[in-house]
């Protein structure tokens, strides 16, 4: 099986998964803190390294640990971290790559407390971060410095969905001594193995699409090898986000559906997409399926599908994307997403708050932008869903052409 490239399904099923007691199929939940040691030998064994065996749970939990072999696999990886969140996951990465003095290349579309936390935590340690549209290589070459450590990508960005050249910019890190780093939140690795085009870290926020429930938050780093593995263990311990058994269970049941899931994300996000492009209210949609996306044949190298996730301009701004959102009645107004529900949000006022309006708009975060998260319901009823709203915003902006 090892050799069959196109095993991935059977990877969403097997991965992670031992022989446990009782012959139990799945990984039994190990609600525990800490574990008993054998004797005073053992437990000094344990904690110099000389025995593998499991001390403390925030150190390591094999319900925990069946996760990040689960993920390592499906990710192509050594070996993975279980976070708290997806931003744990973050602050891991960046705590165990980056000291004062050190510089970060980052993509200027990426999760809002990304950013936040680059501008705020890391630069009060000292780190400075250069924010650039990664889909541009120009950019990314003239922003790195002799001391960068770090460059990181979020591909597809949140929330423009820019798409940039995750082997291009290994090799531009590499070049320069610094590490890749990928959130390959938007994508997973049923779409998208950033590892295998040059990447040395992935991370997710496990809470999207890899759980897939909307019922986890959790997170998790993905690594190329041992030493880097040896880093970030030793700052997550310290740090201490880790993820707990029963989310670990959770998003363990949510993966094995993953395959499945992410055609069905794809194949209904299409279906929308070509709608939306098509409809008068629309002024521009970003989806990386459709030819009009500026990175359409990189995406076709680069990811399996183009996911689940779009974004796109109201004619009428502001106000029509808060009339369209509370007028959705299938599509759910929440943030998040990757979940088997639809979910509609605008980012503007809410995901990317945090970032501040000039540094939103300078990463093409406009104040109209509203983002979609197509679910796995019936394609037909989220289209219905959004005709809907969509007629309620030709009607408010037909009334008010014809009061004026
Ligand atoms: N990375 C990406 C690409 C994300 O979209 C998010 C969360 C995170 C990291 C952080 O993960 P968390 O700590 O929430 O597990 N994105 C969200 C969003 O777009 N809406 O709500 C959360």
């Amino acid at each position: 099986m090892k050799n069959n490239k196109n095993d991935f399904e059977t990877k969403c099923v097997h991965s992670g998964i031992d022989e446990y007691e009782f012959g139990s199929v799945v990984p039994p939940i190990y609600q525990t803190s800490t574990f008993k040691f054998k004797s005073a030998q053992h437990g000094a064994a344990l904690f110099a390294g000389e025995e593998k065996g499991y001390i403390y749970t925030r150190m390591l939990n094999p319900t925990v640990e069946a996760l990040e072999n689960s993920i390592a696999e499906l990710e192509g990886g050594c070996k993975g971290l279980g976070c708290a969140s997806g931003m744990a996951a973050v602050h891991t990465v960046f705590a165990s790559l980056t000291k004062c003095g050190d510089h970060v290349v980052c993509s200027a579309a990426v999760y809002g407390p990304t950013t936040t936390l680059l501008n705020t935590i890391l630069k009060n340690y000292g780190v400075e971060t250069t924010f650039v549209d990664t889909s541009d290589l120009n950019l990314v070459r003239a922003a790195v410095k002799p001391n960068t450590k770090v460059i990181y990508v979020e591909t597809p960005g949140n929330p423009t969905l820019a798409v940039s050249d995750i082997h291009e910019i290994s090799l531009i890190a590499h070049a320069n001594g610094a590490l890749m780093v990928v959130d390959n939140t938007f994508m997973s690795p049923a779409l998208q193995r950033p590892l295998e085009l040059g990447c040395d870290i992935v991370l997710h926020s496990l809470t999207k699409f890899l759980n897939g429930h909307a019922d986890v938050v959790g997170g998790i780093v993905v690594v190329k090898d041992e030493e880097t593995y040896g880093r970030c263990r030793k700052t997550l311990n310290q740090i201490g986000g880790v993820i707990d058994p029963f989310n670990s269970f959770l998003v363990h049941r949510g993966i094995k559906t993953l395959s499945l899931r992410m055609q069905k994300h794809c194949e209904n996000a299409m279906k929308v997409a070509e709608f939306l492009e098509s409809h008068p209210m629309i002024k521009s949609i970003s989806y990386p399926g459709l030819k009009s996306h500026p990175q359409f044949e990189l995406g076709l190298k680069q990811h399996k599908g183009p996911g689940g996730m779009i974004t796109f301009e109201l004619e009428g701004g502001f106000e029509a994307g808060q009339l369209m959102m509370n007028s959705v009645k299938l599509c759910q107004l929440a943030v998040s997403l990757g979940g088997v529900e639809s979910l509609i949000q605008h980012p503007a006022s809410m995901t990317h708050y945090t970032m501040g309006k000039e540094a939103r708009l300078a990463a093409g975060i406009s104040d109209g932008l509203v983002r979609l998260s197509v679910g796995i319901e019936n394609a037909q009823d989220i289209i219905s869903d959004l005709k809907g709203a969509l007629d309620k915003v030709k009607e408010l902006q037909t009334a008010e052409v014809e009061h004026s």
